[in-house]
């Protein structure tokens, strides 16, 4: 992986930064909670960085239990990957590792431990590695992390949630006549089975948005990042359709849109020309009947004018973004050949004791993929339960489908009763994770290990 790493194109400039993981109070809205953050802030501050750059981060870890860092949507060299036990040792309470690594492709990434259910705190930051060449012009560059929140909030925790969810699926706990579980047909069924109180932008509860201004005529770039852990976000921006113009980090063909349907670990920029005035951008907890937001407002606008709290544009149950709309541009493309290795895994499990895996098996118990450097693989993923699953895989990005000009992605949401093939390209030796990013699920084992072996 030393070798690889000497191949990647890169600047020799190093991008230096240092990320305290601990616990501390956060003021949400009206709410203090007590949570667990990166520097006392959620999300954690955005690192940037440019495509080539050499990040040199070193973790001080001030929480009580280990952690690790997991640079999600980057192919970085693997023992940089955050995988405890796997690519590394953990990072211990009061100890430091220090992350460096070329980072080899621009666009919309994020980072977050890949320990237990430490995500759904406030445990995520956004990474944005700019083009070598700007891509621009834009008028404002805005981030837009969503995260459905519940740590610290009447007596919640992650790990309360989660024993919520075993003994609902042992059928121990009293359900009363309410089910906690979300439905949506966009999602193919069970949307969701934790219960949030919040559903935050950039950190910030409904009651309190944020306001993104762009000069007046001016474009924004709007970067979503879905950071949650049990929900789909569909996001939206009053009175405007938006161009997505990439997936995942890598550029597609721009293609217009009134609505994104984002699942956990997807991130999607688009661009938006706001019509003079203040819309909301709003991003719906699909089949969970709540919302976060922001505004857009043009420098222009009248101050006094302020989207109404409760709105829910029309845009949200228009025209929406499929993966069969996105066309990866020309460099974004993989080359075409013919598969060396085809393996079909099965998603499985169900609410029922909550476990969840690969082919019947959790992670502890299902055999790594074993494949070779230089190889094109081909990954088909079958859903068999009766939920969505996020799929995420590690230290690649494939290409969505069998087409060429298929986009590139690391995160796919595989609907129930529905298979998605993706393709890949070995070029990055060691040992990587796929998993469903479903935190919980991840939890309960849908992880399995795709293993270079020499
Ligand atoms: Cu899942």
């Amino acid at each position: 992986m030393a070798a690889r790493e000497l191949e990647r194109p890169g600047t020799g400039r190093v991008s230096a930064f240092d990320l305290t993981a601990a616990a501390t109070t956060l003021s949400i809205g009206r709410r203090q909670v007590n949570t667990w953050a990166y520097g006392g802030q959620v999300p954690g501050q955005p690192l940037r960085v440019r495509q080539g750059d050499t990040m040199a981060v070193r973790l001080r870890n001030e929480l009580p239990e280990a952690t690790t860092i997991h640079w999600h949507g980057l192919a970085v060299r693997n023992d940089m990957d955050g995988v405890p036990d796997i690519t590394q040792a953990v990072v211990g309470p009061g100890a430091s590792f220090d992350y460096r690594f070329v980072v080899p492709d621009a666009g919309t990434y994020w980072f977050h431990p890949h320990m237990g259910l430490q995500l759904d705190c406030a445990l995520y930051a956004p990474l944005i590695v700019e083009e070598k060449d700007d891509p621009g012009p834009y008028d404002l560059d805005q981030v837009v992390v969503l995260d459905d929140w519940l740590d610290g909030i009447d007596g919640n925790s992650p790990e309360k949630a989660l024993k919520d969810l075993v003994s609902m699926g042992t059928g121990s706990m009293d359900m009363g006549d309410t089910t906690p579980m979300a439905k949506s047909s966009v999602l193919g069924g069970d949307a969701g089975d934790v219960t949030y109180p919040l559903h935050l932008m950039n950190g910030r509860p409904p009651e309190d948005p944020e306001t993104f201004t762009v000069p007046a005529g001016g474009r924004a770039r709007l970067r979503f990042i879905n950071a949650g852990s049990d929900t789909a976000y569909r996001v939206a921006v009053g009175g405007h359709r938006m161009t997505v113009t990439h997936a995942d980090g890598f550029p597609v063909a721009p293609v217009e849109v009134d609505t994104i349907l984002i699942g956990m670990g997807e991130r999607y920029d688009v661009t938006v020309d706001p019509l003079t005035g203040a819309w909301p951008l709003v991003a719906l907890a699909e089949g969970k009947d709540a919302t976060a937001r922001a505004i857009i407002r043009t420098s222009d606008a009248v101050t006094s004018s302020a989207p109404p709290a409760a709105a829910r544009p029309k845009e949200l149950d228009g025209k929406r973004l499929r993966y069969s709309d996105l066309v990866a541009t020309e460099e974004a493309r993989l080359s075409t050949r013919r598969a060396d290795l085809h393996q079909t895994l099965g998603l499985t499990g169900s609410m029922m004791g909550n476990s969840w895996g690969f082919d019947g098996k959790p992670f502890a118990d299902h055999a790594p993929i074993e494949i070779e450097q230089g190889q094109r693989v081909r990954l088909t993923f079958e859903n068999t339960t009766s939920m969505w699953h996020p799929i995420h895989l590690h230290g690649h990005s494939f290409r969505l489908g069998t087409n060429a000009a298929g986009a590139r992605k690391d995160t796919v949401n595989v609907l129930p009763g529905e298979s998605v093939t993706i393709d890949f390209d070995a070029d990055n030796p060691g040992q990587w994770m796929t998993h469903c990013h479903n935190t919980y699920h991840l939890e309960q084992g849908m992880a399995l290990l795709v293993s270079y072996v020499t």
